[in-house]
């Protein structure tokens, strides 16, 4: 393979460890606090949870060394979509794993939990690691999303944890792969299989947060890529004059993505799924909100902007969350009847038999395309496909049928040219930053830690992330803290619960306190392209949703 100069340079990168874990897995002791309650339903997870449930958090201190130094086998597992720093979350389990014992070994299982429940397993050595080290992607041993559930699935995997000699697996990923890691530590310890499960929090979407997590891995890198580019693209904007650029950012149900690009870009409109919910606006109400800069630009003689648009908002729209819940339910009530339809003309025909009441009328009044994608396929862990509904272009149509009614009443003059973006998929494999080159391989590293201390249902955890790598601090939070309840293939299950914005934190908070004069006037802000190497004021600075949320002591 041919090396980029950037990629040879990574290669050398030491990441910054926190203080405590810089001195080897032999001075590391454990402090454990209080024991843990679930953020809901507490009864029903207490039940499903026996062996799990209510355990004390971890944190790692300067010690005697609590990780067991004997021969060792881990398994690996990288789940979902692929965040900036997975390969960096693997070099720092391998460094602590055979800085604990070089008899030691690292099993990598190959896409994702499947490679698990079928048994399909490499073993990772140095040479491997090393062309791995500060690298973006998963490619080093695939990722997936296979929802581990079936008594049989459970089964496969426990005899493949006995077969391998695994003492502890490590899921790497967001908060359904980390239910499935707190599903098969429960089962593992109910069917006696000597193997501990730890977590990892990964997702660029930046929702599996808490107390003890302050961000998940790859919501730096990613957020700052595409970041770069609205930033260029304010900058073509305002240099040509002649287009409203409408970029829908990856982020699934949360806006996490959509307001930190916000907060760095200054963009003249952002929407954030939380509040269109919060007050129940309608698609009609959110179109107003972006058809309100336009004219109000236009009428000072701009005809051109910007607007972001988290990917997740049509589900935050009160009516057609509501048509997604009763498509949801169909899908899996009648999945049979809805899969025999002969193509998508006749499924859509199907559905809009099958629908009732506003529902069926909100969803007769969409375009065709947007109903085909309302309709297809949902991820194995129930969700919608939303990385594949063109709302963006959706908005677009809405923004050009009311401004034509502005016109013809004569409030309106302006000439409106709409662009569409969707930008996902090109941040998720960046080289991960500094931040993240560092977070993930401390996480591995805990993770490591977390295994060898016999400590079995935890999630790697290192806070205090606003403040230099060398002062963050390391240890593990209990998988059930952070579940409840859900909904999910119409059935209720239990799950991690999904951090979305807070309308009361501070990013938000920050983002309104703004937003209306962004709307008018043109106040871009260019982030540039991340920095790897320089002042560590330009390379290392975190995001600005971790800036405000956990401000620098
Ligand atoms: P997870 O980290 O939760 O797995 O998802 C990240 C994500 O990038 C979402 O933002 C997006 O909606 C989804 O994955 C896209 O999925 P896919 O890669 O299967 O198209």
């Amino acid at each position: 393979m041919q090396l980029s100069p950037l990629q040879e340079a990574r290669y050398a990168y030491a990441p910054k460890l926190p203080k405590v874990l810089a001195g080897g897995v032999g001075r590391v002791a454990i402090e454990f606090g209080e024991p843990t309650e679930s953020v809901a339903d507490r009864e029903a997870l207490r039940a499903l949870f026996p062996s799990c449930y209510g355990k004390p958090a971890a944190k790692f201190v300067a010690g005697p060394g609590a990780a067991k130094r004997a021969k060792m086998t881990i398994g690996a597992i990288l789940s979902g979509g692929q965040a900036p720093g997975g390969h960096n979350v693997i070099a720092g389990l391998f460094d602590g794993l055979k800085a604990g014992n070089p008899e030691s070994t690292l099993l990598g299982f190959k896409g994702g939990p499947g490679g698990l429940v079928d048994d399909k397993a490499v073993v990772l050595d140095a040479a491997t690691i090393d062309r791995y080290r500060n690298t973006g992607g998963f490619d080093i041993i695939g990722s997936g999303r296979t929802k581990i559930e079936t008594p049989e699935q459970f089964a496969k995997s426990a005899a493949t944890a006995r077969a391998r000699g695994l003492d502890a697996i490590v899921v790497i990923g967001g908060d359904d792969s980390n239910t499935n890691a707190a599903l098969l530590a429960e089962y593992f310890a109910r069917e006696g299989v000597p193997c501990s499960v730890i977590g990892v929090p990964k997702t660029i979407d930046g929702d599996l947060k808490n107390d003890y997590i302050e961000a998940s891995f790859g919501f730096d890198t990613a957020t700052k890529t595409y970041a770069e580019l609205i930033g260029n693209i304010e900058r073509d904007a305002a240099s040509a004059r002649k287009y409203w650029h409408f970029i829908k950012l990856m982020g699934r149900s949360a806006s996490h993505i959509a307001l930190e690009c916000a907060l760095q870009c200054r963009p003249n409109v952002a929407l954030v799924s939380e509040e269109v919910e919060a007050r129940g606006m309608t698609l009609a109400q959110v179109t107003e909100t972006v058809v309100s800069s336009i004219v109000a630009r236009a009428e000072r003689g701009m005809n051109f902007g910007v607007a972001l648009i988290p990917e997740g908002l049509i589900e935050f729209i009160p009516d057609f969350k509501a048509l997604i819940a009763e498509l949801n339910d169909m899908m899996a009530a009648r999945g049979d009847e809805f899969r025999a339809q002969k193509d998508d003309e006749a499924r859509v025909r199907f559905v809009e038999g099958a629908l009732a009441g506003a529902s069926a009328a909100l969803y007769a009044g969409l375009p065709v395309d947007i109903k085909r994608q309302l309709i297809m396929d949902r991820d194995p862990h129930g969700n919608v496909q939303v990385s594949r509904i063109d709302t963006e272009k959706l908005l677009i149509a809405m923004v050009e049928k009311r401004l034509a009614a502005l016109e013809a009443a004569g409030s309106y003059s302006g000439a409106f040219s709409a662009q569409a973006h969707f930008f996902g998929y090109e941040g998720r494999c960046a080289f991960p930053s500094n931040f993240d080159a560092d977070y993930c391989y401390g996480l591995g590293y805990s993770a490591f830690v977390l295994a060898a201390s016999g400590l079995t249902g935890y999630l790697s955890s290192i806070r205090n992330l606003s403040s230099p790598a060398a002062e963050w601090i390391a240890g593990g939070v209990p998988l059930t803290m952070m579940m409840n309840l859900e909904r999910r293939h119409g059935a209720e299950k239990p799950v991690i619960r999904k951090a979305l914005v807070e309308l009361d934190g501070a990013p938000f908070k920050a983002f309104a306190a703004a937003r209306d004069d962004w709307a008018v006037e043109t106040r871009y802000r260019f982030p540039g392209a991340i920095q790897y190497y320089g002042p560590a004021e330009v390379c290392d600075r975190p995001t600005e949703t971790l800036l405000l949320e956990r401000p620098r002591k």
